[in-house]
């Protein structure tokens, strides 16, 4: 059994031997205003939107398509002016630099991929976390243009992906070893909240 949701977004309440709290679901409304349905696993999990969705302060009310369509544009702008300097200068030691985050969001465009696509290939599809910090030994190696042309290729596949799979593949479950279960929804707003988190510390590195 389903639950539709309205257009603006709903309450749910989870109710856990510990604890009870109304959770926001961010707004289902989409440009193309399709109906988000929440499936009914989702009502008898306990953990809060913000477990699932670490990066989900970053996103808002915004939505997560327009976020997800718009970074690859926001970010050239952004750096469109920077030299290899600017753009390689690590603001403190230990801390990635522009061309170090861009280097990030390619590979984890990789790894959102995956994700997606085997949240939908399988029945119950188990995330596989990374060490960001181990994926990144190679990025002084690596070209910050080389890898915002690669994330903004990755970006435009997958969102032909999200789209050619629509709406019915929203509630689809997935199974994250931290996090818990979560939908195909979920992995979607995590992207968009994951690219303003670093749109906006390169806003501060330019
Ligand atoms: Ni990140």
């Amino acid at each position: 059994m389903r639950r539709p949701m309205g257009d603006t977004g709903a309450y749910i309440m989870v109710l856990t031997a510990r604890h009870r709290e109304f959770v926001r679901v961010l707004d289902g409304a989409s440009p193309r205003g399709f109906n988000y349905r929440l499936p009914r696993r989702t009502l008898e999990m306990s953990a809060p939107a913000t477990v699932l969705n670490p990066y989900a302060k970053f996103l808002g009310d915004a939505r997560p398509h327009d976020v997800l369509d718009m970074t690859p544009v926001t970010l050239s702008r952004l750096v469109h002016h920077s030299d290899t300097a600017k753009l390689t200068h690590a603001p403190a030691p230990g801390k990635w630099s522009i061309r170090d985050i861009l280097c990030h969001l390619a590979d984890c465009e990789i790894a959102f991929g995956f994700r997606l696509r085997q949240t939908i290939a399988e029945k119950l599809h188990h995330i596989q976390p990374f060490d960001q910090e181990a994926w990144s030994s190679a990025y002084p190696k690596l070209d910050a243009h080389d890898a915002l042309d690669t994330f903004a290729s990755l970006r435009r596949w997958n969102m032909l992906f999200i789209r050619a799979v629509g709406p019915a593949a929203e509630s689809k479950t997935v199974r994250h070893p931290e996090r818990g279960d979560m939908t195909f929804r979920t992995i979607v707003e995590t992207m968009a909240g994951h690219d303003i988190n670093h749109l906006r510390q390169i806003e501060n590195l330019v």
